[in-house]
């Protein structure tokens, strides 16, 4: 038993500019656990409600009333209990908030405190975070998903595709993997330069070109890739992420100056699958076309792995709804979608008992906190994408996994599940 004695909030800043949650919990014995809470742009209708308070400071987005609710509803309601009760102190926190979507305390308060509880924990039982998610024998690490061209409602350009990324899984360990993924970029900023492309960036630090249409994107990495002297389709694959709900409305897609159906968009991914060696895509139509998902998954689940981001927004309930109804294969794991650490896992566990993959993920608003890097081993992940090799925010958690890997050793299983996958 190692009583809580403090739980504080503070406002700071995001990735972004914008303002977030920076948690503090302190334990009897004084162990301090910290976390920051990330924040989301192209965000799913159903995520658990991020708590802003609509005023004149920071045009609105201040959280003021969120760190309001961590210190006069939730602290009472938590100190004195044990840290290592994860479970009990996140569904005393749900409790109190009463909504199904935590929009009475705000989910961003619910998250900072879950996850900074979690790091109190681990600091006074002196292992590593990832050894508490996980228990001691978590030594995998994943595969990073870095994406190096922003689209979407992540940069000022024209792709309507908001994430192309880069899967170095052709390699004998994670450190390897991040070398030749910054290799790859800088090749990709010279070529960009070449073209007199912009190198500007979008807000997960991929180059932000506008270009003749999305392909030309996939077209100018490959040659990036192969221009750095890696091999596309052995060491190194692709993966999108079209976050289609962000251009879909009344039943369609506004898709590269068209308007067009759920079949047009399918033929469209089999035609780039067909021709590149892409390995997964995400969100590829949206959220609210569910029979799109059920056909594409039926065409392409035995080929690539189909991600379901807004669609289930990292919601037992809704994972279930697609696990029966054949929509993906595979879900993207976000902690502020849900708003606890232990319904996440609870996620990831629903996941693992279905033969569905997942992939744990950033926000487009980051802070430098790397806990998403720790759930991904301590969660033995196949998959993580955490945004390009480039800015502070999104390399924390590549570092962190380095850190990791040097940790536990470097491991033979790195990367060798994608190798089950049929090309
Ligand atoms: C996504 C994410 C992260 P956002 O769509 O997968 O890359 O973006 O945080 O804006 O929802
Ligand atoms: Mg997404």
């Amino acid at each position: 038993m190692e009583e809580i004695i403090e739980v504080k909030g503070r406002e700071i800043l995001d990735s972004r500019g914008d303002p977030t949650i920076e948690v503090e919990v302190k334990t009897i014995s004084g162990s301090i656990g910290v976390a920051c809470v990330p924040s989301g742009a192209s965000t799913g209708k159903f995520e658990a409600l991020e708590l802003r308070d609509n005023d004149e400071r920071f045009y609105g987005k201040g959280v003021l009333k969120a760190i309001k609710n961590i210190e006069l509803i939730i602290a009472p309601e938590i100190l004195g209990l044990d840290v290592l009760n994860q479970e009990e102190i996140d569904r005393r926190m749900i409790e109190l908030d009463g909504t199904k979507n935590k929009s009475n305390l705000g989910a961003n308060a619910i998250l900072g405190v879950s996850l900074a509880v979690s790091r109190a924990a681990s600091h006074f039982l002196d292992i590593p975070l990832y050894k508490y998610i996980g228990g001691f024998f978590t030594d995998t690490l994943p595969v990073p998903f870095l994406n190096i061209i922003n689209g979407g409602k992540h940069a000022e350009n024209n792709l309507d595709i908001q994430e192309f990324m880069i899967v170095p899984f052709g390699f004998n360990s994670f450190k390897d993997a991040i070398r030749a993924s910054s290799e790859i970029y800088h090749t990709l900023k010279n070529i960009l330069k070449k073209k007199e492309l912009t190198l500007g960036v979008g807000d997960e630090g991929g180059f932000s070109p506008n270009l003749e249409n999305n392909e030309e994107a996939l077209k100018l990495i490959v040659e990036a890739v192969d221009e750095a002297n890696y091999k596309l389709g052995k060491e190194i694959f692709l993966a999108l992420d079209s976050a289609a709900s962000s251009f879909h409305k009344d039943g369609k897609y506004f898709f590269e100056g068209k308007e067009v159906g759920s079949s047009f968009m399918i033929d469209y991914y089999e035609k780039l699958i067909d021709k590149y060696p892409i390995i997964s895509l995400e969100d590829p139509l949206s959220e609210d076309d569910y029979e799109g998902w059920k056909d594409l998954t039926k065409k392409l689940k035995d080929k690539i792995f189909i991600i379901g981001d807004d669609i289930f927004v990292t919601n037992k309930e809704k994972l279930i709804f697609g696990i029966e109804n054949g929509i993906a294969n595979s879900i993207l794991i976000k902690v502020n979608q849900i708003g606890t650490l232990s319904e996440t896992l609870e996620v990831i566990k629903i996941a693992k008992m279905n033969g569905y993959n997942y992939m744990i993920s950033h926000r487009s608003g980051e802070t430098i906190d790397s806990y998403i890097s720790d759930l991904a081993v301590g969660t033995s992940s196949l998959m993580i994408k955490a945004g390009a090799p480039s800015r502070g925010e999104r390399v924390s958690k590549y570092n962190r996994l380095i850190q990791i890997e040097e940790e536990v050793g470097e491991n033979k299983r790195f990367g060798s599940e994608f190798l089950r996958i049929k090309r």
